[in-house]
Protein backbone atom coordinates (compact mmCIF):
# COMPACT_ATOMS: atom_id res chain seq x y z
CA UNK A 1 0.00 0.00 0.00
CA UNK A 2 1.37 3.49 -0.97
CA UNK A 3 0.60 7.02 -0.68
CA UNK A 4 -1.05 8.55 -3.88
CA UNK A 5 -3.58 5.67 -3.49
CA UNK A 6 -7.41 6.42 -2.87
CA UNK A 7 -9.31 6.21 -6.30
CA UNK A 8 -12.72 7.21 -6.97
CA UNK A 9 -14.52 5.73 -9.75
CA UNK A 10 -17.59 8.02 -10.48
CA UNK A 11 -19.57 5.96 -12.74
CA UNK A 12 -20.03 2.61 -11.89
CA UNK A 13 -21.60 1.10 -14.95
CA UNK A 14 -19.72 -1.83 -16.85
CA UNK A 15 -16.96 0.27 -17.62
CA UNK A 16 -16.56 1.57 -14.22
CA UNK A 17 -17.20 -2.17 -12.54
CA UNK A 18 -14.75 -3.68 -14.95
CA UNK A 19 -12.10 -0.80 -13.84
CA UNK A 20 -12.56 -1.32 -10.28
CA UNK A 21 -12.76 -5.68 -10.72
CA UNK A 22 -8.90 -4.70 -12.48
CA UNK A 23 -8.00 -2.10 -10.37
CA UNK A 24 -8.43 -4.67 -7.02
CA UNK A 25 -6.32 -7.16 -8.15
CA UNK A 26 -3.29 -5.29 -8.63
CA UNK A 27 -3.35 -4.90 -5.02
CA UNK A 28 -2.14 -0.94 -4.87
CA UNK A 29 -5.05 1.04 -3.88
CA UNK A 30 -5.86 1.82 -0.39
CA UNK A 31 -9.27 2.12 -0.55
CA UNK A 32 -11.54 2.19 -4.23
CA UNK A 33 -14.76 4.51 -3.65
CA UNK A 34 -18.10 3.79 -5.81
CA UNK A 35 -19.52 6.46 -6.55
CA UNK A 36 -22.62 6.81 -9.02
CA UNK A 37 -26.26 8.70 -9.33
CA UNK A 38 -28.00 5.59 -8.72
CA UNK A 39 -27.76 4.20 -4.82
CA UNK A 40 -28.82 0.87 -6.22
CA UNK A 41 -26.36 0.50 -8.93
CA UNK A 42 -23.79 1.49 -6.27
CA UNK A 43 -24.85 -0.62 -3.54
CA UNK A 44 -25.18 -3.84 -6.49
CA UNK A 45 -21.58 -3.15 -7.30
CA UNK A 46 -20.00 -2.77 -4.30
CA UNK A 47 -21.93 -6.04 -2.91
CA UNK A 48 -20.70 -8.20 -5.77
CA UNK A 49 -16.92 -6.33 -5.79
CA UNK A 50 -16.31 -6.77 -2.19
CA UNK A 51 -16.98 -10.46 -3.14
CA UNK A 52 -14.04 -10.59 -5.06
CA UNK A 53 -12.28 -7.75 -2.95
CA UNK A 54 -12.35 -10.23 -0.13
CA UNK A 55 -9.78 -12.34 -2.17
CA UNK A 56 -7.62 -9.21 -3.30
CA UNK A 57 -7.86 -8.02 -0.30
CA UNK A 58 -8.44 -4.62 -1.59
CA UNK A 59 -11.03 -2.16 0.91
CA UNK A 60 -14.26 -1.03 -1.59
CA UNK A 61 -17.19 0.94 -0.47
CA UNK A 62 -19.72 3.52 -1.73
CA UNK A 63 -19.00 6.92 -1.79
CA UNK A 64 -20.36 10.44 -1.87
CA UNK A 65 -19.10 12.64 -4.48
CA UNK A 66 -17.91 15.18 -2.01
CA UNK A 67 -15.79 11.88 -0.96
CA UNK A 68 -14.74 11.43 -4.56
CA UNK A 69 -13.44 15.26 -4.71
CA UNK A 70 -10.86 14.40 -1.99
CA UNK A 71 -9.15 11.07 -3.63
CA UNK A 72 -6.13 11.06 -4.67
CA UNK A 73 -7.16 9.84 -8.49
CA UNK A 74 -10.41 10.29 -9.54
CA UNK A 75 -11.85 8.23 -12.77
CA UNK A 76 -15.40 9.59 -14.46
CA UNK A 77 -16.89 7.17 -16.21
CA UNK A 78 -20.16 7.56 -15.91
CA UNK A 79 -22.01 8.54 -18.92
CA UNK A 80 -24.20 7.53 -21.80
CA UNK A 81 -22.50 5.05 -24.30
CA UNK A 82 -22.68 5.06 -28.06
CA UNK A 83 -25.38 2.94 -29.58
CA UNK A 84 -25.15 0.80 -32.31
CA UNK A 85 -23.82 3.01 -35.54
CA UNK A 86 -23.57 6.10 -33.64
CA UNK A 87 -20.14 8.12 -34.04
CA UNK A 88 -18.31 9.04 -30.81
CA UNK A 89 -18.70 12.50 -31.62
CA UNK A 90 -22.45 12.37 -31.19
CA UNK A 91 -22.38 11.45 -27.27
CA UNK A 92 -21.42 15.21 -26.67
CA UNK A 93 -24.61 16.71 -25.52
CA UNK A 94 -25.61 14.17 -23.25
CA UNK A 95 -22.20 13.31 -21.64
CA UNK A 96 -21.95 17.13 -21.01
CA UNK A 97 -24.20 17.81 -18.91
CA UNK A 98 -23.46 14.30 -17.04
CA UNK A 99 -19.73 16.01 -16.24
CA UNK A 100 -21.23 19.15 -15.19
CA UNK A 101 -23.03 17.32 -12.89
CA UNK A 102 -20.02 15.13 -11.73
CA UNK A 103 -17.36 17.47 -11.73
CA UNK A 104 -20.18 20.37 -9.51
CA UNK A 105 -21.16 17.40 -7.23
CA UNK A 106 -17.53 16.70 -6.29
CA UNK A 107 -16.71 20.19 -5.11
CA UNK A 108 -14.17 21.61 -4.24
CA UNK A 109 -11.87 19.01 -6.00
CA UNK A 110 -8.57 18.07 -4.28
CA UNK A 111 -6.22 20.46 -5.89
CA UNK A 112 -3.80 17.80 -6.76
CA UNK A 113 -5.96 15.06 -7.81
CA UNK A 114 -5.82 13.68 -11.14
CA UNK A 115 -8.78 13.07 -12.82
CA UNK A 116 -8.69 10.49 -15.16
CA UNK A 117 -11.12 10.94 -17.86
CA UNK A 118 -13.02 7.56 -19.50
CA UNK A 119 -16.45 8.68 -20.48
CA UNK A 120 -17.29 9.03 -24.45
CA UNK A 121 -16.26 11.61 -26.64
CA UNK A 122 -13.15 11.34 -24.59
CA UNK A 123 -11.01 13.97 -26.23
CA UNK A 124 -14.00 16.72 -25.75
CA UNK A 125 -15.05 15.71 -22.51
CA UNK A 126 -10.91 15.60 -20.79
CA UNK A 127 -10.55 18.98 -22.42
CA UNK A 128 -14.22 20.20 -20.69
CA UNK A 129 -13.39 18.26 -17.50
CA UNK A 130 -9.96 20.65 -17.38
CA UNK A 131 -12.16 23.33 -17.78
CA UNK A 132 -14.78 22.74 -15.53
CA UNK A 133 -12.52 21.00 -12.34
CA UNK A 134 -10.00 24.45 -12.93
CA UNK A 135 -6.86 21.78 -12.82
CA UNK A 136 -3.76 22.13 -14.99
CA UNK A 137 -3.71 20.58 -17.67
CA UNK A 138 -1.18 18.15 -16.56
CA UNK A 139 -4.08 16.54 -14.32
CA UNK A 140 -6.59 15.99 -16.29
CA UNK A 141 -5.85 12.85 -18.56
CA UNK A 142 -7.73 10.97 -20.52
CA UNK A 143 -7.54 7.54 -21.41
CA UNK A 144 -7.71 8.66 -25.47
CA UNK A 145 -6.10 6.05 -28.10
CA UNK A 146 -4.54 3.67 -25.21
CA UNK A 147 -6.88 1.40 -25.72
CA UNK A 148 -6.80 1.75 -29.75
CA UNK A 149 -2.93 1.50 -29.38
CA UNK A 150 -2.96 -1.87 -27.06
CA UNK A 151 -5.48 -3.32 -29.98
CA UNK A 152 -2.89 -2.02 -32.93
CA UNK A 153 -0.20 -3.87 -31.11
CA UNK A 154 -2.07 -6.92 -30.75
CA UNK A 155 -3.04 -6.93 -34.29
CA UNK A 156 0.85 -6.46 -35.45
CA UNK A 157 1.92 -9.08 -32.66
CA UNK A 158 -0.31 -11.09 -34.56
CA UNK A 159 1.32 -9.89 -38.17
CA UNK A 160 5.01 -10.18 -37.14
CA UNK A 161 4.74 -13.14 -34.78
CA UNK A 162 6.01 -11.34 -31.18
CA UNK A 163 4.47 -10.83 -28.10
CA UNK A 164 2.24 -7.13 -28.77
CA UNK A 165 4.54 -5.99 -25.47
CA UNK A 166 7.57 -5.98 -27.35
CA UNK A 167 6.15 -3.29 -30.30
CA UNK A 168 6.38 0.33 -30.18
CA UNK A 169 3.80 1.59 -31.64
CA UNK A 170 1.05 4.50 -31.23
CA UNK A 171 -2.45 5.09 -32.31
CA UNK A 172 -2.52 8.97 -32.12
CA UNK A 173 -4.75 11.81 -32.45
CA UNK A 174 -8.92 11.46 -31.61
CA UNK A 175 -10.18 8.17 -29.70
CA UNK A 176 -12.39 8.76 -32.83
CA UNK A 177 -12.75 8.42 -36.70
CA UNK A 178 -10.06 10.41 -37.46
CA UNK A 179 -7.07 9.15 -35.30
CA UNK A 180 -4.26 7.65 -37.27
CA UNK A 181 -1.32 5.63 -36.78
CA UNK A 182 2.24 6.30 -36.83
CA UNK A 183 3.68 3.80 -38.91
CA UNK A 184 6.79 5.18 -39.37
CA UNK A 185 7.76 5.13 -35.70
CA UNK A 186 6.69 1.88 -34.62
CA UNK A 187 9.69 -0.53 -33.94
CA UNK A 188 10.51 -3.83 -32.98
CA UNK A 189 13.75 -4.43 -30.95
CA UNK A 190 14.46 -0.89 -32.10
CA UNK A 191 14.02 -2.04 -35.55
CA UNK A 192 11.77 0.15 -37.46
CA UNK A 193 8.63 -1.32 -38.51
CA UNK A 194 9.02 -0.22 -42.20
CA UNK A 195 11.96 -2.19 -42.48
CA UNK A 196 10.79 -5.62 -41.73
CA UNK A 197 9.57 -7.90 -45.08
CA UNK A 198 6.06 -8.60 -43.69
CA UNK A 199 5.35 -4.35 -42.99
CA UNK A 200 5.72 -4.24 -47.31
CA UNK A 201 2.38 -6.71 -47.13
CA UNK A 202 0.20 -4.53 -44.72
CA UNK A 203 -2.68 -3.04 -46.22
CA UNK A 204 -2.58 -0.16 -43.35
CA UNK A 205 -6.04 0.98 -44.61
CA UNK A 206 -7.77 -2.21 -43.37
CA UNK A 207 -5.44 -2.47 -40.31
CA UNK A 208 -6.40 1.07 -39.23
CA UNK A 209 -10.35 0.29 -39.95
CA UNK A 210 -10.16 -3.00 -37.83
CA UNK A 211 -8.20 -0.80 -34.96
CA UNK A 212 -10.71 2.26 -34.99
CA UNK A 213 -13.88 -0.65 -35.83
CA UNK A 214 -12.67 -2.95 -33.05
CA UNK A 215 -15.23 -0.93 -30.77
CA UNK A 216 -18.18 -0.90 -32.94
CA UNK A 217 -18.06 -4.38 -33.41
CA UNK A 218 -18.07 -5.74 -30.05
CA UNK A 219 -21.08 -2.59 -30.01
CA UNK A 220 -23.20 -4.46 -32.58
CA UNK A 221 -22.45 -8.15 -31.13
CA UNK A 222 -22.95 -7.42 -27.51
CA UNK A 223 -24.25 -3.80 -27.07
CA UNK A 224 -20.92 -2.59 -25.24
CA UNK A 225 -17.47 -2.91 -25.09
CA UNK A 226 -15.97 -3.01 -21.19
CA UNK A 227 -13.34 -5.33 -19.96
CA UNK A 228 -10.82 -3.72 -22.38
CA UNK A 229 -11.17 -0.25 -21.74
CA UNK A 230 -11.46 -1.76 -18.01
CA UNK A 231 -7.93 -3.39 -17.92
CA UNK A 232 -6.21 0.08 -19.96
CA UNK A 233 -7.94 2.06 -17.45
CA UNK A 234 -6.67 0.04 -14.45
CA UNK A 235 -3.00 0.17 -15.97
CA UNK A 236 -3.20 3.35 -15.88
CA UNK A 237 -3.84 4.18 -12.49
CA UNK A 238 -1.42 1.85 -11.53
CA UNK A 239 1.01 4.22 -13.13
CA UNK A 240 0.17 6.76 -11.72
CA UNK A 241 -0.28 5.31 -8.14
CA UNK A 242 3.19 3.66 -8.40
CA UNK A 243 4.66 6.67 -10.19
CA UNK A 244 5.82 4.55 -13.07
CA UNK A 245 7.13 7.17 -15.12
CA UNK A 246 5.56 4.96 -17.86
CA UNK A 247 4.58 6.56 -21.56
CA UNK A 248 1.03 5.71 -22.60
CA UNK A 249 -0.66 7.48 -25.48
CA UNK A 250 -3.27 9.44 -23.49
CA UNK A 251 -5.31 12.37 -24.05
CA UNK A 252 -4.11 15.87 -22.65
CA UNK A 253 -3.91 19.21 -23.63
CA UNK A 254 -0.86 18.92 -26.36
CA UNK A 255 0.32 22.92 -26.91
CA UNK A 256 1.95 22.26 -31.03
CA UNK A 257 -1.44 21.66 -31.75
CA UNK A 258 -3.71 23.52 -29.67
CA UNK A 259 -5.88 21.27 -29.01
CA UNK A 260 -6.82 17.72 -26.58
CA UNK A 261 -6.12 14.93 -28.13
CA UNK A 262 -3.73 12.00 -27.80
CA UNK A 263 -0.37 11.62 -27.73
CA UNK A 264 2.47 9.54 -26.49
CA UNK A 265 2.89 10.68 -22.16
CA UNK A 266 5.10 10.08 -19.59
CA UNK A 267 2.99 9.46 -16.76
CA UNK A 268 3.24 9.78 -12.96
CA UNK A 269 2.30 10.78 -9.43
CA UNK A 270 1.12 14.18 -10.55
CA UNK A 271 -0.41 13.26 -14.09
CA UNK A 272 1.09 14.32 -16.83
CA UNK A 273 4.97 14.62 -17.11
CA UNK A 274 6.34 15.10 -20.53
CA UNK A 275 4.49 14.79 -23.72
CA UNK A 276 6.53 13.32 -26.79
CA UNK A 277 6.71 14.47 -30.16
CA UNK A 278 6.69 11.46 -32.23
CA UNK A 279 8.61 11.66 -35.52
CA UNK A 280 5.82 11.74 -38.41
CA UNK A 281 5.97 11.40 -42.12
CA UNK A 282 4.16 14.11 -43.95
CA UNK A 283 1.46 12.22 -44.60
CA UNK A 284 0.55 11.10 -41.14
CA UNK A 285 1.88 15.00 -39.74
CA UNK A 286 -1.07 15.95 -42.23
CA UNK A 287 -3.51 13.41 -40.55
CA UNK A 288 -2.62 14.03 -37.09
CA UNK A 289 -3.13 17.42 -38.14
CA UNK A 290 -6.40 17.26 -39.65
CA UNK A 291 -7.60 14.99 -36.38
CA UNK A 292 -6.88 18.13 -34.12
CA UNK A 293 -8.21 20.17 -36.32
CA UNK A 294 -11.55 18.11 -36.16
CA UNK A 295 -11.25 17.58 -32.30
CA UNK A 296 -10.75 21.82 -32.69
CA UNK A 297 -13.81 22.32 -34.36
CA UNK A 298 -15.96 20.77 -31.82
CA UNK A 299 -13.85 21.82 -28.61
CA UNK A 300 -14.27 25.66 -29.66
CA UNK A 301 -17.86 24.76 -28.99
CA UNK A 302 -17.26 24.19 -24.98
P1 LIG B 1 -23.28 2.27 -18.33
O1 LIG B 1 -23.15 0.83 -18.04
O2 LIG B 1 -24.58 2.79 -18.85
O3 LIG B 1 -22.87 3.07 -17.00
C1 LIG B 1 -22.89 4.45 -16.90
C2 LIG B 1 -23.13 4.79 -15.44
O4 LIG B 1 -23.03 6.21 -15.29
C3 LIG B 1 -24.53 4.39 -14.95
O5 LIG B 1 -24.41 3.53 -13.83
C4 LIG B 1 -25.19 5.72 -14.58
O6 LIG B 1 -26.07 5.63 -13.48
C5 LIG B 1 -23.94 6.56 -14.25
N1 LIG B 1 -24.19 7.99 -14.26
C6 LIG B 1 -24.94 8.72 -15.13
N2 LIG B 1 -24.94 10.01 -14.75
C7 LIG B 1 -24.19 10.11 -13.63
C8 LIG B 1 -23.83 11.18 -12.76
N3 LIG B 1 -24.24 12.42 -13.00
N4 LIG B 1 -23.04 10.90 -11.69
C9 LIG B 1 -22.64 9.63 -11.44
N5 LIG B 1 -22.96 8.59 -12.22
C10 LIG B 1 -23.73 8.82 -13.30
O7 LIG B 1 -22.17 2.73 -19.40
P2 LIG B 1 -20.72 2.10 -19.57
O8 LIG B 1 -20.13 1.87 -18.24
O9 LIG B 1 -20.79 1.00 -20.55
O10 LIG B 1 -19.95 3.32 -20.29
C11 LIG B 1 -19.60 4.48 -19.57
C12 LIG B 1 -18.90 5.49 -20.47
O11 LIG B 1 -17.63 4.95 -20.91
C13 LIG B 1 -19.67 5.80 -21.76
O12 LIG B 1 -19.59 7.19 -22.03
C14 LIG B 1 -18.93 5.01 -22.82
O13 LIG B 1 -19.08 5.56 -24.12
C15 LIG B 1 -17.51 5.15 -22.31
N6 LIG B 1 -16.53 4.21 -22.86
C16 LIG B 1 -15.30 4.69 -23.08
C17 LIG B 1 -14.32 3.91 -23.65
C18 LIG B 1 -12.97 4.51 -23.94
O14 LIG B 1 -12.14 3.88 -24.61
N7 LIG B 1 -12.67 5.70 -23.48
C19 LIG B 1 -14.59 2.56 -23.96
C20 LIG B 1 -15.82 2.06 -23.69
C21 LIG B 1 -16.91 2.85 -23.11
Amino acid sequence: MVSHSRVAIVGAGAVGASLAYALMFKNICSEILIVDVSPDIVKAQVLDLADAASVSHTRIRGATPEEAGQADIIVITAGAKQRDGEPRTKLIERNYRVLKNVIGSMQPIRQDAVILMVSNPVDILTHIARKLSGLPASQVIGSGTYLDTTRLCVHLGEIFDVNPQSINAFVLGEHGDSQMIAWDAATIGGQPLTSFPEYQNIDKKAVSKIVSGKAMEIIRLKGATFYGIGACAADLVHTIVLNKKVVHPVSVYVEKYGVTLSMPAKIGWEGIQQVYDVPLSKEEEERLQASADALREIEQLY
